[in-house]
């Protein structure tokens, strides 16, 4: 029996505009187009719609080893450029305005050339102002489908994020660069939404076996899902599958930016089964999995099947060349006394004028000399050292590595990777294609106030 609030739900589902979930299913050099512009939502009854950044997309499918031609114009009113998050592209297609690529200007177009070389969950995001453009929406999923498909009865999507909301029921922008904020744990939200939307749930059948992909699209807010009693697995992370899915028996702490693909059975009887965000003392509800009475024969719950690996480079743990150091330090309550800042020794006074709170290695910012030089292939190993009293979120650009941390299963990939206050993990990747490839902290206002270097491969 559906209770009123998901009676509301349900039916202002119905009465979504249909919005365009771009599929390129034929192979090779296949051109999409895509608009970014803002986009209004009635997430608030009695109020105007709230305006966000986004695209006439809803998402991007494509097929593994599919190359696309992505034309993104640019109709907001501000320059972007897109990076392909988790998405092993070429260097020019990385999509770091400044860095990889200028950024596209208002009312102009740049198109991106991506083969999609690993199924997975993957996202498309704003690299350019990106404190600012993905506390508005600037981002969408990209799937990359198996080449023979991986079976359950549901695939779905749960892209979750938090906005800020004033008393005008609008983003709260005036906020946005609040510095403080930067110093600290970064921006958070008061709203959340799961696939853009207020109050989601989603239609489910006793006895379905449900592949459950989960997106933290927050700029700040490391989530922590509570999931329904179910027999439940994490079958892939960051885009990446594990060589045996391992049981989840326990919340799942999901840092921004990082992905999980899960799979569930449900195998208990008809009614609502809430999902919660349980990182704060406030329980709040993401979404529903209203299930219905279906099959009537609830599946054994036997151990699914791992998905087909992707075509990583093997790591050789024995053959490292390339051994660095990556030290964290400052925000709120931190050491920090001093950083480089654009090739300057500056207090942190004078940091603090030039809004930079945190350092790696001694620099606040992005320097011209990157982290480390590598060949392509070679091994690379860095030991991450958290001297703050903050969790932060390392994503390493266009590779995936390993990573000696005891919050995650071992020996699993990862693209992105929480470390709590004072936490040390060594992350080992072997070079990838040649370029500058970005490693920078995705709570993204510590990027913004400095926590941000590169490596080159050569
Ligand atoms: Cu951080």
């Amino acid at each position: 029996m559906l209770n009123r609030r998901h009676f509301l739900s349900l039916s202002s589902l119905l009465l979504l505009p249909v919005s365009r979930v771009v599929e390129a299913l034929v192979p090779n050099h296949q051109l999409l187009n895509i608009t970014l512009k803002s986009e209004k939502k009635k997430w608030f009854s009695n109020y105007s719609p709230i305006i966000l950044w986004g695209s006439d997309v809803e998402k991007i499918i494509l097929k593994q080893h599919e190359n696309v031609q992505i034309e993104v114009k640019n109709e907001l009113s501000d320059a972007t450029s897109l990076h392909w998050h988790g998405m092993r592209v070429k260097n020019n297609m990385d999509g770091v305005s400044g860095l990889t690529q200028a950024p596209i200007a208002i009312g102009s177009s740049f198109t991106y050339n991506i083969t999609a070389q690993d199924a997975g969950t993957f996202w498309a995001h704003s690299h350019h102002n990106t404190y600012q453009q993905l506390a508005m929406g600037l981002y969408f999923p990209l799937i990359v489908k198996e080449e023979e498909e991986y079976k359950v009865d549901q695939d779905l999507l749960l892209v979750i994020d938090d906005w800020r909301i004033n008393e005008h029921r609008q983003l709260d922008l005036e906020s946005l660069g609040d510095f403080s904020e930067w110093a600290h744990g970064g921006r958070k939200g008061n709203i959340i939404t799961v696939n853009r939307e207020i109050e989601q749930s989603y239609l489910c059948k006793v006895g379905q076996r449900i592949r459950l992909r989960l997106l933290n699209a927050a700029n700040s807010r490391i989530m922590t899902l509570q999931l329904p009693v179910l027999p439940t697995w994490i079958l892939a992370k960051d885009g990446q599958p594990l060589t045996v899915p391992i049981k989840l028996d326990k919340a799942i702490t999901i840092g921004p930016a990082e992905r999980y693909d899960l799979i569930i059975d449900v195998t208990s009887s008809a009614g609502n089964y809430p999902i919660y965000e349980v990182s704060t003392t406030q329980n709040i509800q993401v979404a529903t999995l209203n299930v219905i009475s279906g099959k009537d024969i609830v599946p054994s719950s036997s151990s699914p099947s791992a998905l087909p690996e992707n075509p990583l480079a093997k790591l050789d743990f024995d053959q490292i060349s390339h051994s660095t150091k990556l030290l964290m330090e400052g925000g709120a309550m931190g050491s920090l006394r001093q950083a480089k800042y654009q090739g300057e020794v500056l207090s942190v006074n004078e940091l603090v004028k030039n809004k930079k709170i945190w350092s790696f290695n001694g620099t606040a910012g992005i320097d011209d000399k990157p982290l480390l030089s590598a060949k392509s292939g070679e091994m690379i190993e860095i030991e991450i050292i958290n001297n703050t009293r903050w969790p932060h979120v390392m994503h390493m650009h266009g590779h995936h590595f390993k990573a000696d941390s005891e919050h995650y299963p071992k020996g699993i990939w990862h693209d992105t990777l929480l470390l709590l206050a004072k936490e040390e993990a060594t992350i080992v990747f072997r070079a990838g294609d040649v370029g500058k490839w970005l490693l920078h902290c995705h709570m993204i206002e510590h990027q913004a106030s400095g926590m941000v270097t590169w490596i080159e491969v050569t």
